[in-house]
């Protein structure tokens, strides 16, 4: 759940995070044919204390658009799912070979490596079960499950995290930093927002504004992230930090400096909360979420 200096964004948003969770519990109920212990290690990941951000993010831009949110909450849902197994699958050993994970062992560390991967294979299967099977009309369902496909696919997450995993062997650049962030983290927060529009049958004006948005908060929201990781404190992260020095991975404190970051981070913010100004005050909540990306502690 979203924690923030601002209480009054974390009291209007637990109410949805509850929510999100309630129908993430639902989803995974399965019958007899799922092993006990894969829908042990799906719960466990699924359910242990994430932000939420990518659900909020489709409920709170179906919100700016009109609409309501149980239309959202599968969508919702949905993504939350494949942002779970791709944590799931970077915590592995042959990728990012992590222990903690949301304040918990990882998956592979609490029920072995064949039940993880196999976690991540349910929840991002289960994802697009779930776009085909509640969100109504077909049509905007269809449309969901290639806009997510595409977002997590080999263009999408996937291929941001294969270059990621190889960037020794490309230009040392900021551009080479954003085009895979673009697509490892952006890609994810954009395709939430257009969901949360496309469920709330958002015109091409607010479906472009709503991608103006995204791709302002996720390259911030990476920036954060490297921040974290340079001075976060582990034990309120959840994940080990210090990480990306120990491997020399390719950062913006690491190419920018942590000041010159972070003045990126709240440029990018604002250009974001600007883009919202045709939603008037539906927005607020997602205005609200954009400044609590950059006070982020975890
Ligand atoms: C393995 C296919 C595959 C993809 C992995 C998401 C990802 C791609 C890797 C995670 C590693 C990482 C630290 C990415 C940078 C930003 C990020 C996505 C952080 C995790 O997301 P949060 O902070 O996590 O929203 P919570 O736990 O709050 O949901």
């Amino acid at each position: 759940m979203v924690q923030s200096s601002s209480s009054s964004l974390a009291e209007q948003i637990s109410p949805l995070s509850q929510r999100v969770d309630a129908a993430l519990l639902a989803y995974t109920e399965f019958d007899r044919d799922c092993p006990a212990e894969l829908r042990e290690a799906i719960r466990h990941s699924l359910l242990a204390p994430g932000k939420r951000l990518r659900p909020l993010l489709v409920i709170l831009a179906a919100e700016a658009c009109g609409g309501s949110l149980e239309a959202a909450l599968p969508a919702a849902c949905a993504v939350e799912m494949i942002h779970t197994y791709s944590l799931i699958h970077d915590d592995l050993p042959a990728m990012d070979d992590d222990d903690l994970r949301r304040g918990r062992p990882t998956c592979h560390k609490a029920f072995g490596e064949a039940n993880a991967i196999l976690a991540g294979d349910a929840l991002l299967t289960l994802a697009f079960q779930v776009l085909a099977q509640d969100i109504q009309p077909a049509l905007v369902a269809a449309r969901c499950c290639a806009e997510l496909a595409i977002a997590a696919g080999a263009t999408g997450m996937v291929g941001g995290q294969g270059d990621d995993l190889h960037a020794e062997s490309l230009p040392a650049t900021l551009d080479t930093l954003e085009a895979i962030h673009r697509r490892k983290t952006g890609a994810m927060i954009l395709v939430s927002l257009r969901l949360g529009g496309l469920v709330a049958g958002a015109s091409e004006e607010q479906l472009k504004a709503l991608e103006i948005y995204g791709n302002n908060l996720g390259l911030a929201f990476q920036i954060t992230d490297d921040l974290l990781d340079v001075a976060g404190d582990e034990q309120i992260v959840g994940k080990r930090v210090g990480k990306d020095l120990e491997r020399g991975k390719l950062t913006f404190p690491g190419l920018l400096g942590a000041e010159e970051s972070r003045r990126r981070a709240e440029q990018l913010i604002a250009e974001a909360c600007n883009a919202l100004a045709g939603f008037e005050t539906r927005a607020s909540r997602l205005e609200a979420l954009a400044r609590y990306v950059l006070e982020r502690n975890h």
